[in-house]
């Protein structure tokens, strides 16, 4: 029977394998770990969330970004790193290039609907269907059920008894015998008043990215609008980092220019209806500031031109006072109807807006509150508050091992996606140096890690989880909030203002603000230096001290308690790494104003952290960079 809201049942469970969250990487992790497991080895899908909505693709999507196709695995590296400027790991790259259109046949034998080209309608793509190509790598899904569907095959596989939905794990636990050595995990269920305490052999720690770490646009009630998924709240950073695995790149994040205010992505505009954005006064902000990429071109100019670099020229215009940039989709829509019979032009118009209606529902509603028709009216585009991820068109994450015949030694520790920490692995957005995996490279990481994980419980069969704290400690711990609220509660006439506790809601408020103003937010242009990241630093860790006075009045806030601890670790590591990379590397994305230049000579390196557990001390390094595949810069080979 489950307990009152200050003494929860305590459930403890122990098995082989323990998946944390049930987004892309999971289900393709439950997916391919099922498939190499005996009936003996017993594996646990656990999700703040449920699994058919949850996680990035909640929406559903238009497109699945990496599709090769006719493309080779090397170029898909190319592509990557150059996007990434230059600093990517080829071997993780490499690895979900190979593998990632068999996951793409897999979501089209489960019943995704993908588009086809004329003539192969009927074709499937593994039987050599043509798909429909909105870009190099892009290709069109009618995805309203993307995540339903990429659901429904991982739960058919762990079966529905080995899924726990809607429990929030708040914390790695490390093993009591043998160092720096995962044990298992901890959290509570959101809607019942229970604790889960659960050993295990290994773990996959694929929780997502982080959103809302520093002041959105959107405010009030729009506040829930983002781009990226709200509930991703950094969980796969922080509780990394709080074990101790090292991280890497988290200085990296990804500024997403999107269609203002409902935050409609850009990307089949761009490439599927070939729509140019343009400034306030009509001009291609692209064409016009290219000199000015060229300072930072190292990269592979063939392939792609960097995303943060679009930003960059973009940032010039609305900073100079020439915005707002707006995207010219009735130019677009008028060229392509050019050829177009009148049947056609509707289903056009129908496509533009099925492009948000299957993945941002939000932007078909801006359209329609504000009389917008994109066959007539231009929209406003904005780049948006930072995210941290590694699965778009990002690369901050967690440093792991790669794959055994790839990877150069000091890259490979043992088992593909685990991380430093032993029987710890992750996948999808947790892994750090890579990037532009999206979807369906985030669901072939998940099962490369899936696949791995098998392998490691099958050599550590003798391996004894045990905790170094007691379950009593490791409850209190979680239930601080809910003891802060019931001792205090009554000493105030108003529940969210009391002197001796401070509500999640105003606690993510303190975050956000601090992290725009001081670590490159939105209203400073995404600018900071060593100064303000000083004073920033300061601030996040008075923060960190509050934490300790976080209440919860009820479940709710419990969750949205730990979600925006995890949201302060994640911010912590973002601006650590910030200071230390001196120089801009990801113009667009943040600015250091005291080092203005890209810095090939002392910054083409990985920068990595560590925080140790014990003593919650930070160390930051710089990891040697080394491109596996041959790529181009400024015209030389490397
Ligand atoms: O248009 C806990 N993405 C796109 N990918 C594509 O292939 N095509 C697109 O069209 C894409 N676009 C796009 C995308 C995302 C979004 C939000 C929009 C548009 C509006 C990116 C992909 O979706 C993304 O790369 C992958 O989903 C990443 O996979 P993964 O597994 O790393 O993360 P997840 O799917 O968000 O899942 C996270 C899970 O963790 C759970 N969770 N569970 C337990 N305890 C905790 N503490 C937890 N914290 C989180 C979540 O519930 C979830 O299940 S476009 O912009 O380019
Ligand atoms: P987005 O909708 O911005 O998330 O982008 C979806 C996909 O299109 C990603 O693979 C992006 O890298 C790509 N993309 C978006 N805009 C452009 C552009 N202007 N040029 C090239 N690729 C783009």
């Amino acid at each position: 029977m489950a307990g009152t809201f200050g003494d929860p049942e305590i459930v403890e469970l122990q098995k082989d394998i323990l998946i944390i969250g049930g987004g892309m990487a999971a289900c393709g992790a439950a997916f391919e770990a099922k498939r190499w497991a005996g009936d003996d080895v017993s594996i646990l899908l656990v999700d703040k969330a449920a699994m058919d909505r949850s996680g990035a693709v909640a929406m559903g999507l238009s497109a699945i970004n990496t599709y090769l196709g006719e493309q080779k695995p090397e170029d898909y590296c190319r592509m990557v790193s150059a996007d990434l400027m230059g600093i990517t790991r080829d071997d993780l790259v490499y690895d979900v290039g190979r593998h990632v259109d068999d996951t793409v046949h897999l979501f089209e034998e489960w019943g995704l609907p993908i588009w086809k080209a004329k003539g192969s309608e009927d074709v499937l793509l593994k039987d050599g269907g043509k798909p429909v190509r909105s870009g190099k790598w892009q290709i069109m899904i009618n995805g309203e059920s993307y995540k339903m569907i990429v659901a429904e095959a991982a739960k058919k596989a762990l079966g529905i008894e080995n899924i726990i939905e809607r429990c929030f794990i708040v914390k790695m636990l490390l093993d009591k015998n043998e160092p720096n050595r995962v044990a298992g995990a901890v959290g509570f269920s959101v809607r019942e008043h229970k604790l889960y305490v659960i050993k295990a052999n290994a773990v996959l720690l694929v929780a997502g990215g982080a959103v809302n770490i520093f002041r959105p646009r959107s405010l009030g009630e729009g506040m829930g609008r983002t781009w990226y998924p709200v509930w991703n709240a950094g969980s796969t950073y922080a509780m990394a980092a709080e074990c101790g695995a090292e991280l890497t790149m988290m200085e990296n994040r990804f500024v997403p220019a999107r269609f203002k205010d409902g935050y409609g992505p850009v990307g089949a505009w761009f490439l599927l209806f070939k729509s140019q954005a343009l400034n306030g006064y009509g001009e291609n902000y692209m064409t016009k500031n290219a000199d000015m990429l060229k300072a930072f071109a190292p990269y592979d100019t063939a392939t792609v031109v960097p995303t943060c670099l679009r930003n960059h020229a973009m940032l010039k215009e609305m900073k100079e006072g020439r915005g707002p940039i707006l995207m010219d989709t009735p130019t677009a829509m008028k060229k392509l109807a050019e050829t177009m019979t009148p049947k056609e032009i509707k289903h056009l118009e129908a496509e533009a807006w099925e492009d948000f209606l299957d993945m941002c529902i939000g932007q078909a509603g801006v359209w329609a509150g504000m009389n917008i028709r994109p066959e007539e009216t231009a929209s406003e585009l904005m780049p948006t508050e930072p995210y941290l991820l590694g699965s778009h068109s990002g690369c901050c994450g967690i440093w792991v091992s790669g794959p055994e015949d790839l990877s150069p030694k000091e890259w490979q520790w043992g088992y593909n996606r685990m991380t430093t920490v032993k029987g710890l692995f992750t996948a999808g957005d947790g892994v750090g140096a890579s990037g532009h995996k999206f979807s369906s490279g985030s669901h072939t990481e998940g099962r490369i890690a899936g696949k791995a994980m098998v392998k490691f419980v099958d050599d550590h069969k003798t391996f004894k989880p045990e905790f170094q704290k007691s379950v009593k400690e490791i409850t209190e711990e979680i239930y601080k909030p809910v003891r802060n609220y019931l001792e205090h509660k009554d000493k105030t006439t108003s529940e969210d203002v009391n002197p001796y506790y401070i509500s999640p809601k105003m606690f993510q408020m303190r975050l956000q603000k601090y992290m725009d103003e001081y670590v490159a937010g939105v209203s400073t242009y995404y600018t900071t230096n060593a100064k303000m990241l000083v004073i920033g630093l300061r601030h996040l860790q008075w923060l960190k001290e509050d934490s300790a006075n976080l209440k919860a009045k009820d479940l709710h806030e419990l969750l949205r308690a730990w979600e925006n601890y995890h949201r302060l670790r994640t911010a912590e590591a973002h601006l650590r790494h910030i200071q230390f990379r001196e120089e801009t590397r990801y113009p667009g994305f943040f600015y250091r104003a005291d080092f203005p230049n890209l810095d090939e000579a002392n910054w083409k390196c990985f920068v990595n952290s560590r925080m140790n557990p014990e003593t919650g001390e930070w160390a930051l390094k710089k990891v040697p960079h080394i491109d596996l595949v041959e790529k181009h810069y400024g015209g030389q080979k490397h």
